[in-house]
């Protein structure tokens, strides 16, 4: 295994390296396949032959161990007394991808879930710019007036490929963010799920635990993102502007379809009638599309989150729906089938990480994307390979 090495070198610096590769101290560096063989001195880029891994022997007793561990009984406490830092950590760890992390992260989930689901999971989502943060930013400050606690799983304005609004800021929810009952955690947007992480269930599960009872999951719409949140929260609301033309995209996207509720934002100075306007042609369009929630017509409002206007019947229309969601029993049926799809869609993912983590399927797989590649083995034979050799293993 070797590891490419980007740096800036004097050339004093490049000098050492370089006598040290001609010592021949242990074939250390060495120029990259690619180098210019006259000018091979003054390369800034090095190949580095990975050392070997030395077995590291444990000389620490239990005890000393221990504490260098993360101990998630302890964490469990803090979270359970509402400690932000360490829900922030608990987050942290149920998103880590390495498989260090990832037996805690299984037991922190299972002392945290008896503790979770009493919360309303709202959804909002609405194409880069709408106003998206700016509404949760004005809601959540309402929400918190009223006494809640509130939790935010937003986009992140400041990471490059997220699409995420960079025209105010806004977009940070810095009032907001400074309210001691609230928790907003950033996730970038980049992929396919806009904002919408592989953990956004575990970190709401957490956010419960800690305390918080409104959680607001907020997407930028690509589609599939608004689908996926849509499995994971009780209410949700698309966010439109009128005369941009995204209402007629979320049409065709299908997410007016999944909606519960549709507001145009920035319903304010020229924009205000347009937007009036805009909002009762939608209500006479959603005759003819079937409710998501069944009994329930979307409800269509204005607002302007700007001027903090029409807030309030926002959080109305979904405390209506909630009650009439739990009075007719979807709202507990919604939720159970949620988990159903969260043991699905975690199956899929243990599925696929132990597949990929395991010895044999790593060892195999660059020499069969090889063949691949250059066109010696079929794909369908490329796929029966591996899965013989992960499940002979
Ligand atoms: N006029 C007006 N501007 C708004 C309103 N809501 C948001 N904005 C502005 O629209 C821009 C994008 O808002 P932001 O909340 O970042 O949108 P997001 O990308 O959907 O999260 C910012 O400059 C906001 O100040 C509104 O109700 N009226
Ligand atoms: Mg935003």
């Amino acid at each position: 295994m070797t590891i490419l090495s980007f740096a800036k070198v004097s050339t004093k610096q490049l000098k050492t390296i370089t006598s040290i590769m001609e010592n021949g101290s242990g074939n250390k560096y060495k120029n990259p396949e690619w180098h210019d063989e006259k000018n091979k001195d003054k390369f800034a880029v090095k190949i580095v032959a990975a050392e070997p891994v030395k077995k590291s022997v444990d000389k620490t007793g239990p005890a000393e161990k221990n504490s260098r561990e993360i101990k998630i009984d302890e964490l469990v406490k803090k979270i359970l007394d509402r400690d932000r830092a360490a829900l922030a950590r608990a987050i942290t760890l149920v998103e880590s991808n390495s498989e260090q992390h990832y037996e805690k992260s299984k037991q922190l989930l299972e002392k945290i879930l008896p503790y979770s689901g009493n919360s309303i999971r709202i959804g909002i989502s609405g194409i880069p710019g709408a106003g998206k943060s700016t509404l949760i930013e004005a809601l959540g400050l309402y929400l918190i007036s009223l006494g809640h606690k509130i939790a935010v799983l937003a986009v992140d304005p400041s990471s490059s490929i997220t699409k995420g609004s960079i025209l105010g800021d806004k977009t940070r929810m810095e009032r907001l963010s400074r309210e001691p009952n609230c928790f907003i955690r950033p996730s970038p947007a980049g992929g396919t799920l806009g904002g919408v992480t592989r953990k956004s269930r575990e970190t709401m599960a957490l956010c419960e635990a800690a305390g918080y009872d409104v959680i607001i999951v907020e997407t930028v719409g690509v589609g599939q993102s608004e689908i996926a949140v849509r499995s994971m929260v009780d209410f949700f609301l698309l966010l439109m502007v009128a005369g941009t033309g995204d209402d007629l995209q979320g049409i065709k996207k299908g997410i007016v379809e999944i909606s519960d509720a549709l507001v145009f934002n920035k319903a304010d100075g020229e924009n205000q009638t347009r937007s009036e306007i805009s909002a009762e042609e939608f209500k006479n369009a959603l005759h003819f599309l079937r409710p998501y929630t069944e009994g329930w017509k979307p409800k269509v409002l204005t607002a302007s989150a700007l001027n903090n206007e029409g807030i309030e019947e926002i959080w109305n229309t979904i405390e209506t729906f909630v009650k009439y969601s739990k009075e007719k029993g979807i709202f507990d049926k919604r939720r159970k089938e949620q988990t159903l799809d969260w043991v699905y869609s975690t199956i899929e993912n243990e599925l696929k990480r132990r597949f990929y983590s395991s010895p044999a399927v790593r060892e195999n797989l660059p020499k069969i994307k090889e063949d691949i590649l250059s066109g010696r083995m079929p794909a369908v034979e490329a796929v029966e390979k591996l899965l013989k050799v992960y499940f002979n293993n």
